[in-house]
């Protein structure tokens, strides 16, 4: 497989769930780090310096480059190796709940957005909630992912 290039900052952010997708299939990738610099007038510059050349349809981090392929948007790229990959629902019932997977991770991570940033962490995490009304519908749902066991434990401690 020839290697692939992904670009994105110096941190997790959107590009992680893509390298834990590269990682899961054994795919090579040059990772493009832009860094962050010490200061506001360097902080996105690595970046902002880049932006304007790139041969990117619409330019933003993260990005692929996959042979003749090039892309932005976390969940296009997502999709896009979901589908090269076969890690995608093959019959119409699975493609609906695949579907709504989609909507309660996305939210799930938005919550977390707001939850975990540092200046936030005060607030509540409502979605917790949610995920227990979700697991109850899909039985066994949260003991079937380690990460998100874990994640609902360190949750439900905090609510306490
Ligand atoms: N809708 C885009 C949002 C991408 C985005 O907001 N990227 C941020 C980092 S999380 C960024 O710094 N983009 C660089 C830019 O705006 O040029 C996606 O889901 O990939």
């Amino acid at each position: 497989m020839a290697p692939m290039t992904l670009g994105y900052w110096d941190c997790r952010g959107l590009v992680q769930p893509i390298r834990y997708l590269l990682e899961h299939v054994g795919q090579e990738y040059d990772y493009k780090c832009y860094t962050f610099g010490n200061d506001i007038d360097t902080m996105f510059s690595s970046w902002y310096s880049q932006k304007p050349t790139i041969e990117l349809d619409f330019p933003n981090l993260p990005y692929l480059i996959d042979g003749d392929i090039r892309l932005t948007e976390t969940v296009a790229i997502l999709h896009h190796l979901g589908r090269k990959f076969e890690l995608v629902a093959q019959s119409d019932l699975d493609q609906r709940t695949q579907d709504m997977f989609d909507g309660i991770l996305n939210d799930l991570a938005s919550a977390g957005t707001t939850f975990y940033y540092p200046d936030r962490r005060s607030r509540q995490y409502p979605d917790d909630l949610r995920l227990d009304e979700h697991n109850a519908a899909f039985s066994g749902l949260i003991a079937q992912y380690s990460n998100l066991s874990r994640h609902h434990e360190l949750m439900l401690v905090r609510h306490l």
